[in-house]
C-alpha cells in the first residue's frame, strides 16, 4: 500500500461505509488509477425514543472508529480521513464540551407546521433570498425553531452547534469546526453575503455564538486526538474537512466532459441539479422551489431535492416486517413484469415524507386521484420507479428554464444507480441519454478532496480525469418513447390536479 492512501467515511440515511482510496500506477508513464476498497459497512438505523426520532449517534461514532482501526488492521496506511453525511442534522455541545441530548433525525415530526410558522415570522421570500434554499420541513432552521418554540432547555445550555460530520470529527480530534457545505444546508447561512445570517438568528432567538466560522472543504481540521489514536492502536492521522455534505461530495466525483452538466445524485434522496459559479436567487427559483447549496471549490449547486428511493425503501421495509423479505433485485424483476403506467404518484407530495404506512399512503393517493390501486409488490414498485422517472424529467425541464441551459443527458451517480431499471426508465422518460456511474460517488468525491488537500492531486480537474479513467460508465439510450410521452402528460395533469386542491 502506498503512502498517499486516504480513508473516506460516507454516512447515508440507511447505511454507512468506510472506503480506502489509493492511486496506483501500473508503470511510471501511465497515469494512475483510483482503486477503492470497502473496509467497513454498517447499517444506520434510527431510534424512536418516546415522542421523537433520533440518530444512534454513539453507535455511528463507534462504527467510524471501528472503520479507522480496521483500515490499519487490514494493512493499509491512510494518511488522512474525511467524513461526509446527509445534510441538516446537528448536535449541541455544552460549555464543558459535552454533547447535549441525542441528535434528532431530520424526519422527526417536531418540525410539523414549522415552515409556515417560521415564514410568518421572518418572511418566506426573504428567507429564500437570503438562504437560497428550497423549503424542506427538516431544514436545520425549522428544527432549531421547533426547539425555540418548545422552550427546549437544551438550547439554554448550548455553547456550540456542530453538524453531523463536524460532531463526529470533534469526538475524534477534540477540535470543533464548521464545514462550509454542511453550513449551507441549515438555511441560516446567508448565501449571497457568504456568511452566517446573524440578523435572522437574532429574530428567531438563536444565539449567533453557537455557530463557528465555516471552513472550506479541503481544510485540515486536526489529527486524531491521542486518546482516540491509542484506543484504536493507530497513528494520529489527519482529519480533513471534505465537502462534508454527501450530495456535494458526490458532485465532485461526477465524470462530466462538459462544463455545464446535469446530474442526479441517487440514494435515499434524489438530488437533481447543475453546478453554477454563483447562487441563483431570482423569484422563479423560489417559485420552482430549487436550492442553491454550497459546494466544493467555490461552487454553488442549483438542485432540487426529490423524495427518491426512500419511498421504495419504506415499502421494502414494511414488506420485510410482514415476512415478505424481497431483495431489491427481486423487487425490480417483479416491477418489470407488472403493467406499465397503471398508477402514478407525485413522489414529492409531503404525505410520503414519513408516513406510518407507506403502501397505505400510496394506495390512498391512488384512490383519491381516481387511479387503480396497486395490488402486488411488483405493481407498487413499478408505480414508484415510473413516477420517479417522470418527476426527474419534469424537474430537469424546469431547471433548463431556470438556467437557460439545455442538457444532452443526465449523469446519474450514487447507490441508486444499481437499480438499472430506474436508470432505463429515466432515459426513456426524458428521451435523453443517462450516463450512470460511479456508484460510490460520495465516497470518491470525499477522497478527491483529501487527495487535493494532501497534494497527491493538483486540482479537482485532475480528480475528475482520474474518476473517468478509473470507473466504467453505463450508458442508457432512450428507447421508443410514445408511451412515456403519454404517461408524462398524465403525470402532469395529476400534479396539476393535486396543486389545485386546497
Ligand atoms: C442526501 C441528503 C440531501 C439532504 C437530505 C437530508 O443524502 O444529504 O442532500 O437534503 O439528505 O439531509
Amino acid at each position: 500500500s502506498n503512502s498517499s492512501a486516504v480513508l473516506a467515511f460516507d454516512l447515508g440515511a440507511s447505511s454507512g461505509r468506510a472506503l480506502l482510496g489509493e492511486i496506483t500506477a501500473s508503470d511510471h508513464d501511465s497515469p494512475g488509477i483510483l482503486k477503492i476498497t470497502e473496509i467497513h459497512r454498517f447499517a444506520n438505523t434510527p431510534v424512536q425514543m418516546g415522542d421523537h426520532l433520533h440518530w444512534n449517534f454513539p453507535m455511528l461514532l463507534q462504527e467510524v472508529k471501528h472503520g479507522i482501526r480496521k483500515a490499519f488492521q487490514d494493512g493499509y496506511r491512510p494518511v488522512s480521513y474525511g467524513i461526509d453525511s446527509w445534510g441538516v442534522d446537528y448536535g449541541l455541545i455544552d460549555r464543558n464540551g459535552e454533547l447535549i441530548g441525542v441528535p434528532y433525525h431530520y424526519r422527526d415530526l417536531r418540525t410539523e407546521g414549522m415552515v409556515e410558522e417560521t415564514c410568518k415570522q421572518v418572511g418566506r421570500e426573504r428567507l429564500f433570498q437570503e438562504s437560497g434554499l428550497q423549503f424542506m420541513p427538516f431544514n436545520t432552521i425549522f428544527q432549531l425553531n421547533a426547539m425555540v418554540k418548545a422552550k427546549s432547555p437544551m438550547l439554554d445550555i448550548a455553547d456550540k452547534f456542530l453538524l453531523t460530520p463536524d460532531l463526529l470529527n470533534y469526538f475524534l480530534t477534540g477540535v470543533q469546526a464548521c464545514e462550509f457545505t454542511m453550513a449551507t444546508t441549515t438555511q441560516l447561512y446567508h448565501v449571497t453575503e457568504g456568511k452566517w445570517n446573524e440578523r435572522l438568528m437574532d429574530e428567531l432567538g438563536l444565539p449567533s455564538s453557537l455557530f463557528l466560522e465555516p471552513v472550506q472543504p479541503g481544510s485540515v481540521i486536526g489529527r486524531l486526538q491521542d486518546a482516540v489514536a491509542q484506543e484504536l492502536g493507530v497513528p494520529a492521522i489527519k482529519a480533513i474537512a471534505v465537502a462534508s455534505h454527501d450530495t456535494e461530495s458526490a458532485v465532485v466525483a461526477v465524470p462530466a466532459n462538459a462544463a455545464r452538466f446535469a446530474y442526479l445524485v441517487c440514494g435515499t434522496w434524489s438530488l437533481l441539479g447543475t453546478e453554477l459559479p454563483e447562487p441563483l436567487v431570482h423569484p422563479e427559483v423560489l417559485e420552482e422551489d430549487f436550492s442553491n447549496e454550497g459546494g466544493a471549490y467555490q461552487s454553488y449547486q442549483l438542485l432540487k431535492n426529490i423524495m427518491g428511493l426512500w419511498i421504495l425503501q419504506e415499502c421494502k421495509r414494511q414488506w420485510g416486517n410482514q415476512g415478505l423479505k424481497y431483495s431489491y433485485a427481486e423487487l425490480v424483476e417483479l416491477a418489470e413484469d407488472a403493467e406499465s403506467f397503471r398508477s402514478l404518484i407525485h413522489p414529492d407530495d409531503l404525505r410520503f415524507m414519513n408516513p406510518a404506512d407507506m403502501t397505505a399512503e400510496i394506495r390512498d393517493y391512488c384512490l383519491e386521484t381516481g387511479q387503480p390501486v396497486p395490488q402486488s409488490a411488483g405493481e407498487y414498485v413499478q408505480c414508484i420507479l415510473q413516477s420517479l422517472a417522470l418527476r426527474y424529467r419534469e424537474v430537469l425541464e424546469r431547471m433548463e428554464v431556470l438556467t437557460g441551459q439545455s442538457y444532452d443527458g443526465l449523469h446519474m451517480v450514487g447507490g441508486g444507480i444499481q437499480n438499472e431499471l430506474l436508470c432505463r426508465y429515466t432515459a426513456n422518460a426524458m428521451g435523453r441519454t443517462v450516463w450512470a456511474g460511479p456508484v460510490e460517488a460520495s465516497a470518491i468525491g470525499n477522497m478527491l478532496v483529501q487527495f487535493v488537500a494532501n497534494g497527491t492531486l493538483r486540482s479537482r480537474e485532475e480528480g475528475v480525469e482520474l474518476v473517468k479513467r478509473s470507473f466504467p460508465l453505463a450508458w442508457y439510450e432512450p428507447e421508443s418513447s410514445g408511451d412515456w410521452e403519454a404517461a408524462f402528460l398524465r403525470y402532469k395533469s395529476l400534479i396539476g390536479q393535486q396543486q389545485a386542491q386546497p
